[in-house]
């Protein structure tokens, strides 16, 4: 693992990267199954459950205020990768045009191919937080999530959903894929909340 590819932090890079993680100058892919292949045309993003049921198009989001973020992405599994440029929509923008039944609590995203991770909505309707169509100027790759993923940087990257297709709100914390496979329930990085499941 360590040597060509991973490093021990440099003290400028130490206070940014979190206890008993390695930082990576590389870009990992991590996924469970296969890469899902999706064209913009075809792309579809719902909302459903304790929302107003509404479907979205790719140009729904292309119209909507578009931002570059400078973002640190930790993995459970010990990587880390500083400075990852990315472009996209604001989550708080996206809500704007949700309406929430105020018994909302928690939502579920939901992806193509099956993948799901929960959060309560303090964690998901967060200033920083995105849906990402680029990486690094150029189309968001579909090993990273292409063509839309979210990014939840201030949790493990097990919560920043690749091929992200909708969202479910509930007034509950239903655990997601990872969640039930006995990851932690909320996976804070500077605490290390690896493991723990519910
Ligand atoms: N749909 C989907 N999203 C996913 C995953 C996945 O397997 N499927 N893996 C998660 C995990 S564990 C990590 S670390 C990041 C990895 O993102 P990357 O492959 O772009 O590095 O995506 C997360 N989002
Ligand atoms: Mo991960």
């Amino acid at each position: 693992m360590l040597g060509k590819f991973f490093k021990k932090p440099e003290a400028a890079e130490s206070d940014r990267t979190p206890p008993g993680q390695y930082l990576t100058n590389g870009f990992p892919v991590l996924t469970y199954g296969d890469t899902p292949q999706i064209s913009t045309d075809n792309w579809q993003f719902r909302v459903w459950g304790l929302a107003k049921p509404k479907t979205f198009s790719w140009s729904d989001f292309m119209q909507m205020p578009q931002h570059e973020f400078t973002k640190d992405f930790h993995c459970v599994t010990r990587w880390s990768k500083l400075d990852v440029q990315w472009t996209g929509i604001k989550v708080t923008d996206f809500m704007q045009l949700v309406e929430l039944d105020p018994k909302a609590t928690h939502v579920v995203q939901h992806c193509y191919g099956g993948y799901t991770t929960n959060l309560p909505l303090e964690d998901f309707v967060r200033e920083e937080n995105f849906f990402a169509h680029q990486l690094f100027g150029e189309l968001l790759p579909p090993d990273h999530g292409g063509p839309m993923r979210s990014v939840v940087p201030h949790l493990y990257a097990w919560k920043s959903a690749k091929w992200i297709n909708g969202l479910e709100f509930l007034d509950r914390d239903e655990p997601g894929f990872w969640e039930r496979n006995g990851y932690h329930r909320r996976g804070d990085p500077w605490k290390e909340e690896r493991y723990g499941g519910y």
